[in-house]
């Protein structure tokens, strides 16, 4: 998708803070954190957010959450973290491209 912004970090287009890489996926640090860490992991594969994904898209999803621990416990989230996956503009989506937040470090509030 040439006018997603995601898609462009993906062609290296445009400079991101890597956190992990392979060949589904990549995960990088937020440029606005809204927490002590907070890093996305997006698939390679352009679906525009999770109401898009289909049956085609189940192990990219699988890979996504699994990685999501994994990642969080190297970026030192010893004690947890919070997922959150904004979907449409009525869930907060701002950037068209699926994406997982992934935040923890200070403990953060309930909600
Ligand atoms: P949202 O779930 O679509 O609201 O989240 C989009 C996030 O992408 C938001 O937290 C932005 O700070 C972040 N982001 C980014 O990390 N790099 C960018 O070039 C752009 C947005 I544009």
């Amino acid at each position: 998708m040439s006018d997603c912004i995601f898609c462009k970090i993906l062609a290296g287009e445009i400079p991101c803070k890597k956190v992990y890489e392979d060949e589904d996926v990549l995960a990088f640090h937020d440029i606005h954190p809204l927490a002590q860490v907070h890093f996305m992991l997006i698939p390679k594969k352009h679906v525009e957010s999770l109401a898009h994904c289909e049956s085609v898209d189940q192990a990219i999803l699988g890979k996504m959450l699994l990685l999501a621990p994994k990642l969080a416990k190297e970026q030192g989230l010893e004690n947890g973290f919070r997922t959150m996956i904004n979907t449409g503009r009525g869930g907060g989506q701002e950037v068209f491209h699926l994406h997982v937040h992934v935040f923890g470090g200070e403990k953060l509030p309930h909600m």
